[in-house]
């Protein structure tokens, strides 16, 4: 499958290299991020910025769409999450069908029409299963193409084959969160290793898919659970292309659901240290606007994220409303990434 324009863009850092001053590095320490995320906090914003403004174009952010495909009834038992099955008593979430193909389609064209330039799909799988179910999704994928969009997915754990089904089907990305630190993931979720994540990531980057990984602030991790995070996902062979930084949401009925709400000055620090690290890749300001206020996330730009969810839905819980966010951009004088352009 060959790459379009808009493809070489976005994320995929390992097709560009990096403009003069700006070094990708492969072997960061623990008290090196950990200096970074200590930084005073205008320095440390100072710092992302510059790097931030010699590889992207200023005042740009890229729209993305996230469709819930496939919602609810999921076996894994991940701590904040309301799609799981044990946890449905107390959350409420449904366990649906797959969506149709045309449906999905429908909804992906509707989000070209506002702006989105990236279409992620969600299941609450633990794992992909070969069958019908698969197929559909793989014309999902080859549709949202059709469309000129990037198409991105989360589905859980691959094969090596899956991987290079979606790859032919002309994915664009995939999306698999590292979460935290591989020392905290143990407390957060039971079900899975976070071996077993590292592992799906390198099936999918191996099969020449563009890698979406991040993680969640406000599990209840330590600052150090934090940088170690950042730093796994650093030291890779390649930096993932992008990096979604969620804080938590925390959803009535998980366990994690007396969470407190992330301080936005942790959220900016967080983000910081990304972009610091990771000076390619696209830093996604992910769960959690709902929390926070329009400063907030304007400040979480200042610091080096550059693309956003929009619409009032994420994948079950809620997001700000459209208009709402094109009048905080506007505001801003920050304009959405149109497809297919350069950095
Ligand atoms: N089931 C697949 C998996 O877990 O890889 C894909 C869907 S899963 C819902 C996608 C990601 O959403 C998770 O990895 C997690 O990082 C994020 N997420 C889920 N619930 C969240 C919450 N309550 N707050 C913030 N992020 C959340
Ligand atoms: C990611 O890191 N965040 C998005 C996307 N990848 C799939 C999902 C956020 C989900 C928030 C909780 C919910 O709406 O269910
Ligand atoms: Fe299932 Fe993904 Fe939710 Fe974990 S995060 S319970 S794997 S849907």
């Amino acid at each position: 499958m060959s790459d379009t324009a808009s493809d070489s863009f976005h994320g995929h850092a390992h097709f560009a290299s990096p403009p003069p001053g700006v070094v990708l590095r492969h072997d960061w320490t623990l008290p090196e991020v950990r200096a970074l995320y200590d930084l005073p906090l205008l320095e440390l914003i100072h710092k992302a910025q510059t790097v931030h403004r010699s590889v992207f174009q200023d005042n740009k952010v890229q729209l993305c769409s996230l469709l819930s495909i496939k919602t609810g009834g999921c076996p894994e038992d991940c701590g904040y999450c309301p799609q799981a099955a044990r946890y449905h008593k107390d959350t409420g979430v449904p366990a649906e069908k797959l969506m149709s193909v045309e449906s999905v389609l429908s909804a992906a064209s509707q989000a070209r029409s506002a702006g989105a330039t990236r279409f992620c799909m969600g299941a609450a799988w633990r794992e992909v299963k070969d069958g019908p179910q698969f197929d559909s999704v793989l014309e999902m994928v080859r549709g949202v193409r059709s469309l000129g969009m990037e198409a991105c997915a989360t589905l859980g754990m691959l094969s090596e084959s899956q991987a290079r089904r979606l790859r032919e089907a002309g994915l664009s990305a995939y999306n698999h969160n590292l979460d935290t630190s591989a020392e905290h993931y143990g407390d957060i979720i039971s079900t899975r290793t976070y071996q077993d994540r590292l592992d799906t990531l390198s099936r999918v980057r191996n099969a020449g898919i563009s890698v979406c990984s991040g993680g969640i602030i406000g599990l209840g991790e330590s600052i150090d659970d934090r940088c170690k995070l950042l730093l796994t996902l650093a030291n890779q062979e390649l930096h993932p292309e992008s990096v979604p930084i969620n804080a938590l949401v925390a959803v009535k009925g998980t366990p994690l659901q007396e969470q407190k709400p992330v301080e936005t000055v942790e959220m900016v620090r967080t983000i910081a240290t990304a972009r610091l690290l990771m000076p390619m890749s696209m830093v996604r300001l992910s769960a959690g606007r709902m929390q926070m206020s329009e400063e907030a996330q304007l400040l979480c730009m200042l610091a080096g994220a550059n693309s956003l969810f929009f619409g009032e839905k994420l994948l079950t819980t809620g997001n700000p409303e459209y208009t709402q966010d094109m009048a905080m951009l506007e505001k801003a004088g920050i304009r959405p990434l149109e497809p297919g352009s350069s950095r």
